[in-house]
């Protein structure tokens, strides 16, 4: 029989913490700063109420956010890890597909979802799910429910990192006054917001620079000007050194041109695999759209995948839009 799941259930959440000693938490791939920042101040505030936590996501944390303490201790998933736990938390993750082949470590465990993301399937037995600009405002609300004397630099960094990447140094329009508010708390605790933002928005590798000079010669604009779209083939990548972690950004590119209410990224992840970043600026909203190719995100920034080869997936996508934006 299927369970009706509540979104709110902060109370059995910390009852939760307080009866269980050993904990795992994950997050979804292609980590960001909300995810990072949100696992690590978890982790840092549960091992100071004196609890076992391991920390795993299938995949590696991305170099702009290894200045995080404690971010050396987030292990990247392989089949061989054996963890003894009690309860998981997911953080940041909309569907439980999300942490991907982390899922493969649970059995019967107790599985506490905290998210921020409007289309979460509540999938655990216990879900905080609200529409917070990031994940770690959740975080925040739980530490401050629970005991705030256990907020130090550390733990105030690291949200602050989360809280500064989903609201795009609060420029974008899920900064909500809460956000504001936890922010003026946590710079108590002498958090650097200049040295923050550089490792964040000012952290370019020359490949990477090199690789946005590229792709930003792929812009093309619809006839109404209010789309705009680039792509990145995988070929890109090998011409001038750079990962997919250099592409990081990239959308914000398409999206800050005058006029433009919806911006597409197009990145050739492997042939026949295509992953497509939404954005939009002031009405559209672009999870409508994922949701049509399985994917899922938030209004203003949304994302899915297809098998196909990236012209299809250009010309599925972008008429999409169009079909979609014709509405408003
Ligand atoms: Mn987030």
């Amino acid at each position: 029989m299927k369970k009706m799941n509540k979104n709110n259930d902060l109370d059995s959440i910390i009852n939760i913490i307080e009866n269980n000693d050993r904990f795992l938490v994950t997050s979804h791939v292609n980590p960001d700063g909300d995810n990072i920042g949100s696992i690590l101040a978890l982790k840092i505030f549960l091992e100071q109420l004196g609890k076992k936590v391991e920390v795993v996501l299938d995949d590696e944390v991305p170099d702009c956010f290894s200045f995080l303490s404690y971010s050396q201790d987030i292990k990247e998933y392989n089949p061989e890890l054996e963890i003894d736990f009690d309860v998981l938390f997911t953080l940041d993750s909309g569907d439980w597909e999300r942490i991907s082949d982390v899922a493969d470590l649970v059995d019967k465990q107790v599985i506490v979802n905290i998210d921020h993301h409007a289309d979460n399937t509540l999938y655990g037995d216990y879900n905080l799910v609200t529409d917070a600009a990031a994940t770690a405002e959740l975080i925040y609300q739980l530490i401050i429910e629970l005991d705030k004397s256990k907020l130090n630099q550390d733990l105030a960094t690291a949200i602050a990192t989360a809280l500064i990447t989903d609201t795009g140094s609060f420029r974008y329009s899920n900064t909500r006054p809460e956000t504001h508010q936890i922010m003026a708390d946590l710079l108590d605790f002498d958090v650097d917001v200049n040295y923050i933002t550089r490792q964040i928005f000012e952290n370019n590798t020359y490949q990477s620079l090199m690789l946005k000079a590229k792709v930003l010669e792929t812009l093309e604009v619809d006839e109404t000007a209010k789309i705009a779209w680039v792509k990145i083939p995988e070929h890109f990548l090998e011409e001038v050194g750079a990962t997919w972690e250099d592409a990081e950004g990239i959308v914000g590119y398409p999206r800050s041109l005058q006029g433009v209410e919806v911006a597409v990224l197009f990145k050739e992840y492997r042939p026949q695999e295509i992953k497509v970043s939404l954005r939009s600026n002031e009405y559209f909203a672009v999870d409508k759209v994922a949701h049509q190719f399985d994917g899922g995100g938030h209004a203003k920034a949304a994302g899915c995948l297809l098998e196909c080869g990236l012209e299809e997936a250009e010309e599925k996508v972008i008429e999409a839009v169009k079909e979609e934006i014709r509405k408003y």
